[in-house]
């Protein structure tokens, strides 16, 4: 076996995207080394069983690991201001990674969907409108499948969920349709500045055939583009574009003047949502897809679990999970989408891992809407200073202890949410364990 520091090509990262990779590079034959900076990663065990021929790496980085290497396909979690990785690119390395390798490689036309908040909600809809088309469709990336095990001949169309940190690695990227859906601030513990983050997400758009842009959200368009544009927002739309209209007192998803669907008939809730219907409308509009079968699959999409999600009613509150609110801009959108319709107030839950963000901007809805504030987590303490006495704030240590003291402050006709506006690797594995023991607790209330 050849040691690391021989190979020409090194897989940087041994979880979902690392394992992807070995398994893509090993199906074409090719000779690469897999390197990995934590002692003992997610994958470590497979890559051993099924590669036993794979000449691996675990533990810290140094820059002679990668003395003879000419590309490296780093993981998205692995930072590329890494010293090791720095010192790489320095001596003329190239960096790529699974979504710059899935775009060389899919024969199928890409739609590119990144953007703060929203994702995998427009990635999901987006995918069962061309499935309700009778289309082939796969479905991944950041959310789910990881791309590279998603190739496949029969495939039809790609509909991938894009990262900053995966955008970050891909150059070769030739969408048939990109959006980015919406920025707001979020990992701010890896990038120097909003910029450097808005730059990483803008990079969806290089080449792309058509772009789909949101009105409402300056930040999150390309600089500028010779692709074809369709733009959705919420307001009044014109020839063209996609927005919402109002007529007899209904509020309608339209395309120009042409109404659509009355928002009353979509089963997801608030105008974040709506947003995202329509966005999903400019993508498959874009993609020629028949507006019957988009319009069928967004009255049949209940949403995704973790997002906003109505658990139960008990003694007159209603209770949500929205774990995946792990940044302040979604925490926001709960906070204006359910205090949008209910007669009482808010009891929020919220902290967790900050990444670096500013809670600032929480204060007044939390003081227009909440009737308290429950935090928790790492950055309990930050987030509270945040609100001030804007509300009344209690501190916990678990979500189980959250919830019991949530069902005695809130009062009927309230609602009870987890927007932690945080991530939650500091108490729970990810955001799925911490709203299942979230709703799992919610379903213990008597
Ligand atoms: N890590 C190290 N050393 C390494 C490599 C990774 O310490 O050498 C750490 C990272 O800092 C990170 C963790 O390991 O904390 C996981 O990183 P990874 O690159 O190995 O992650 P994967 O298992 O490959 O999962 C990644 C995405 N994770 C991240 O971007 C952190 C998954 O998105 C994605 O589903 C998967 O690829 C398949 O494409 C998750 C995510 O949280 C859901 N994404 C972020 C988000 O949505 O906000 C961007
Ligand atoms: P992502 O994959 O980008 O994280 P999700 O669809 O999983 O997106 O939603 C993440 C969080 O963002 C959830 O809390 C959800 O309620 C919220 N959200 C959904 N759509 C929007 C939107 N248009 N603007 C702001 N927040 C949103």
């Amino acid at each position: 076996m050849q040691s690391i520091n021989q190979h020409t090509q090194v897989v940087v990262g041994l979880g979902k995207s690392g394992l992807s990779l070995v398994r893509f590079l090993a199906r074409q034959g090719q000779s690469f080394a897999v390197v990995d900076s934590r002692e003992n990663p997610p994958e470590l065990a497979t890559l051993q069983r099924d590669y036993p021929d794979v000449a691996v790496h675990c533990g810290a980085l140094s820059a002679d690991l990668f003395s003879a290497a000419q590309v490296l396909y780093v993981s998205p979690g692995l930072p590329l201001s890494t010293p090791a990785i720095q010192a790489a690119i320095a001596r003329g390395v190239k960096i790529s990674g699974d979504i710059d390798l899935f775009a060389q490689h899919a024969c199928a036309p890409i739609v590119a969907i990144t953007g703060s908040n929203a994702k995998s909600t427009v990635t999901t809809l987006v995918g069962q409108m061309f499935a309700a088309a009778g289309l082939h469709v796969a479905i991944g990336g950041n959310l789910g499948v990881p791309a590279l095990d998603l190739l496949d001949d029969s495939v039809d169309v790609y509909v991938m969920e894009l990262s900053s940190f995966q955008l970050e690695t891909t150059s070769h990227l030739k969408a048939r349709v990109a959006v980015c859906l919406n920025i707001s601030e979020d990992h701010m513990d890896r990038y120097a500045d909003l910029e450097g983050y808005i730059a990483a997400k803008q990079r969806v758009f290089n080449h792309a055939q058509a772009v789909v842009i949101n009105r409402d959200d300056q930040a999150s368009q390309p600089q500028h583009t010779d692709a074809a544009v369709i733009s959705f927002g919420l307001s009044e739309p014109a020839a063209g574009e996609f927005g919402l209209r109002q007529q007899s007192g209904a509020s309608y998803l339209a395309y120009g003047d042409k109404l659509l669907l009355p928002v009353s008939q979509l089963k997801i809730r608030g105008s974040h949502n709506q947003a995202n219907a329509l966005a999903a409308l400019a993508l498959g509009q874009s993609m020629g897809l028949e507006m019957t079968a988009m319009l069928a699959a967004l009255q049949a999409f209940p949403g995704l679990a973790h997002r906003c999600q109505w658990l139960r009613k008990l003694h007159g509150v209603d209770w949500y999970n929205d774990s995946k609110a792990t940044n302040v801009g979604a925490a926001l959108a709960a906070i204006g989408g359910l205090s949008a319709n209910i007669q009482g107030k808010l009891v929020l839950i919220a902290g967790g891992e900050g990444k670096g963000a500013d809670f600032s901007s929480l204060k007044a809805p939390v003081a227009q809407y909440c009737r308290a504030v429950i935090v928790l987590g790492r950055d309990a303490q930050r987030m509270a200073q945040a609100l001030g006495d804007a509300v009344l704030i209690e501190r916990v240590a678990t979500l189980e202890e959250a919830v019991q003291r949530a069902a005695q402050l809130a009062q009927a006709g309230d609602s009870v949410v987890l927007a932690p506006a945080c991530a939650s690797l500091d108490m729970f594995k990810n955001f799925e364990e911490r709203g299942d023991v979230f709703s799992q607790a919610v379903g213990r209330l008597l």
